[in-house]
């Protein structure tokens, strides 16, 4: 249901003093704030009704990156206006993931509200947001899975994909620390996900990037006969699984499972030297697909550059990442700053817009060069305006040092 004309126009009063305060208050909350408020005045990232499923990842990404803003700007004078928006996020997909058998007709990505449920209800006790928190860690044993134990993505028979890890695995880790927090095979099954797919998703010509994903049969038209493995390197699934290894660090409790963590950390480290490898020289951030730099058709895709610039500046912020020697942060900054000048719109009303998000690219296609290229691209997505905030909180984190 969309919210009425009046509650909008009330919203709206009350939104562009927020935007004035943030600006005239000379805070370095500029960007990560005022994109926040740019979602809200869209209405994004809150289902629009029960059966509108497809928005599950929208909603569980826009809660992370709100929930992520409010901790570093806990007396900003938004505060309270994200804090109302992230439980109407919440409360828009109790109902919609409350019933573990239907949550395993849909893909991983309903896993992404998980932590949202998490803290909502260790702050309200509410019994219909740990109904839907404990529905869908039950649909993680319920998930059709391969030969290997490896979860589907989705109906794609044997197929994996790189996306899912962001919505499996900090919820999978966070849930088993807050409610289960003895049962040691739930951390083995987490790290076996992200296992299988970083074995079987290593791309040629040893760049140490991941593919998008790959096919336990073999069977589809683009595996890789031996590793089952998909032909490209796509930059936003590759965003999902690095901030799904960074995320899942910052997680999982390190004396408890020191082996694990250590492991974590060794791929984490790999991989942020792969993609700090892989930036356009050019322009400083990231192309649609990592492995074909300048070939005639790609181009820089604005929600895999801020995913990336989340994870490198993060790894080096909790210490996880040596900058010294690599650099890390000065590749983010300037990705960074290319994204603020070439995506992120003024509207000259309040309100900023983000450009330049490919829409869905799915493994059930030819996934040829051309399929990648081609897909549309998207204005105002939230899978690129929530990357964004969580790009900019950490570059404004970097910053304020
Ligand atoms: C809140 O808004 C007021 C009035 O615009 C401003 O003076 C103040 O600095 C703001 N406080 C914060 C924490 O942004
Ligand atoms: C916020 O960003 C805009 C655009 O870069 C800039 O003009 C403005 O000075 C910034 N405001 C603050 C308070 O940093
Ligand atoms: C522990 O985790 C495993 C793996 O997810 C699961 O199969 C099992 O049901 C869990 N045990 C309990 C007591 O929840
Ligand atoms: C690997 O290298 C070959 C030969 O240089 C090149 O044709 C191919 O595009 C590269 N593949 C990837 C995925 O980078
Ligand atoms: C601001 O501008 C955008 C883009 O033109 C428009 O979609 C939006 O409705 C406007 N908002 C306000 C508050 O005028
Ligand atoms: C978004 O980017 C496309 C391609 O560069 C451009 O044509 C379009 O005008 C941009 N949209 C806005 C609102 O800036
Ligand atoms: C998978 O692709 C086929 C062929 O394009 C299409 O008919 C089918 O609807 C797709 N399946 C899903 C679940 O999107
Ligand atoms: C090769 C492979 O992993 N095939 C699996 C595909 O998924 C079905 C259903 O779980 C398994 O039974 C197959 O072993």
């Amino acid at each position: 249901m969309r919210v009425s004309a009046l509650l909008l126009a009330a919203f709206t009063a009350s939104f562009i003093p927020l935007v004035h305060s943030t600006q005239a208050s000379g805070h370095a909350s500029n960007y990560s704030t005022w994109m926040a408020l740019s979602i809200m005045y869209r209405e994004q990232g809150v289902l629009a009704s029960s059966t509108d499923v497809s928005a599950l990842l929208q909603a569980g990404f826009t809660q992370k990156a709100f929930t992520r803003l409010m901790k570093q700007y806990p007396h900003a004078n938004s505060t309270q206006a994200i804090a109302q928006y992230i439980a109407r996020s919440v409360d828009s997909v109790v109902g919609p993931v409350g019933n573990a058998l239907q949550d395993i007709t849909y893909p991983m990505d309903r896993l992404s509200s998980g932590n949202g449920l998490i803290d909502q209800y260790v702050k309200t006790q509410n019994d219909a947001d740990l109904t839907s928190l404990m529905a869908l860690r039950e649909s993680i044993n319920l998930n059709t899975r391969n030969a290997n134990g490896g979860m589907w993505y989705y109906v794609y028979k044997n197929f994996s994909y790189l996306d899912g890890m962001y919505s499996l695995a900090p919820f999978y880790t966070s849930y088993t620390t807050h409610f289960d927090a003895y049962n040691r095979s739930a951390i083995a099954d987490m790290m076996l996900q992200l296992d299988l797919l970083w074995t079987h998703c290593t791309a040629p010509n040893d760049t140490g990037l991941l593919v998008h994903g790959y096919d336990a049969s073999k069977t589809a038209v683009w595996a890789d006969p031996v590793s089952g493995a998909s032909p490209h390197v796509w930059g936003r699934s590759l965003g999902w699984y690095t901030m799904a290894l960074i995320d899942t660090l910052e997680l999982l409790p390190r004396e408890v499972y020191p082996k694990e963590w250590a492991l974590l950390l060794t791929r984490f480290s790999r991989l942020a030297s792969a993609v700090s490898k892989a930036v356009d020289a050019y322009s400083g951030a990231w192309w649609q697909l990592l492995d074909q730099p300048g070939r005639s058709g790609n181009y820089i895709e604005s929600s895999g550059s801020a995913m990336f610039v989340y994870s490198l500046f993060k790894g080096v912020r909790l210490g996880y990442l040596d900058n010294r020697r690599s650099g890390f942060t000065d590749v983010a900054a300037r990705a960074y700053e290319y994204i603020v000048d070439t995506f992120v719109v003024n509207n000259g009303n309040g309100t900023l817009g983000y450009n330049g998000t490919v829409s869905v690219c799915s493994l059930n296609s030819t996934a040829t060069y051309e399929y990648y290229v081609g897909q549309p691209i998207n204005y105002n997505s939230v899978l690129g305006s929530a990357a964004f905030i969580l790009a900019s909180l950490e570059y404004e984190s970097a910053r304020s040092l």
